[in-house]
């Protein structure tokens, strides 16, 4: 694998896919346990403010938070630190694994930055890996404008699903790995069949704080989740 490469391109486009990244057998081990934690129907966590403002439903669970330590098979895998390391540099670090889980009939994710862009230095690394295919009948692909890490806030709007000139639609299978610049304008669509399971490890570069992501960006708002409130209502400025 040429790391530098691969680095250069996720530097030009804010985001790198990469297919069979991890076997099939890992995979399979890992969604077993997932699906095993979170059972057929989890409540969710968010408030109906965020829900309803937001338009992302989503149930997240944070493993390694918890002690489950056969996440920490990721950060070990050297292909994975390798590249993190062409990314990010010397002295980056990992932050937390958070396992997402989407049921059935739910909107998936509203366009969205994990943390403001307004500082290019001060963003994460979202390396996000699929344990399981997700497919046209489950829904849920992730769309991602290439270049947009670079393009400032993703637009205000009250629309959470507008059509960018130029989105591309990344269709994940078991074993893939797609590296995501936090500033990058990403969406997921809405899961009709099923369920749908992604697992990110975000990373950090050196001099970023742990929680640049307590803040993200939504087209309709700023959402702080340590507090759970919006601290900018992005739709009465544009009014
Ligand atoms: O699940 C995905 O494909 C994307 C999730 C996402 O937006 C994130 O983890 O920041
Ligand atoms: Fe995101």
């Amino acid at each position: 694998m040429n790391y530098q490469t691969l680095a250069e391109q996720f530097w030009q486009e804010g985001y790198l896919v990469l297919e069979n990244f991890f076997s099939d057998e890992i995979m399979d081990r890992f969604n077993t346990q997932i699906f095993d934690y979170f059972g057929e129907n989890p409540e969710f966590f968010h408030n109906e403010e965020f829900l309803k403002k937001a338009k992302t439903e989503v149930i997240p669970w944070f493993p390694q938070r918890e002690g489950v330590k056969e996440f920490d098979y990721f950060d070990t895998h050297s292909e994975l630190v390798n590249l993190s390391k062409a990314i990010l540099g010397e002295n980056w670090s990992s932050l937390y694994s958070m396992v997402m889980f989407s049921k059935k009939g739910t909107t998936g994710q509203s366009w969205h930055q994990d943390c403001p862009p307004e500082d290019s230095r001060q963003f994460n690394l979202n390396r996000l890996i699929y344990t399981m295919d997700i497919t046209e009948d489950i829904g849920g692909y992730t769309l991602v404008v290439p270049g947009s890490h670079k393009s400032g806030p993703v637009p205000a709007s009250e629309e959470t699903d507008t059509f960018y000139e130029g989105q591309v639609v990344i269709q994940p299978k078991k074993g893939t790995l797609v590296l995501l610049h936090g500033h990058a304008w990403h969406r997921v669509e809405p899961v009709i069949g099923k369920y749908r399971i992604s697992t990110n490890f975000r990373a950090i570069p050196q001099g970023v704080p742990e929680d640049v992501t307590d803040i993200c960006v939504y087209p309709t708002m700023r959402y702080q989740f340590t507090t759970n409130t919006v601290i900018e209502d992005r739709l009465l400025q544009k009014a």
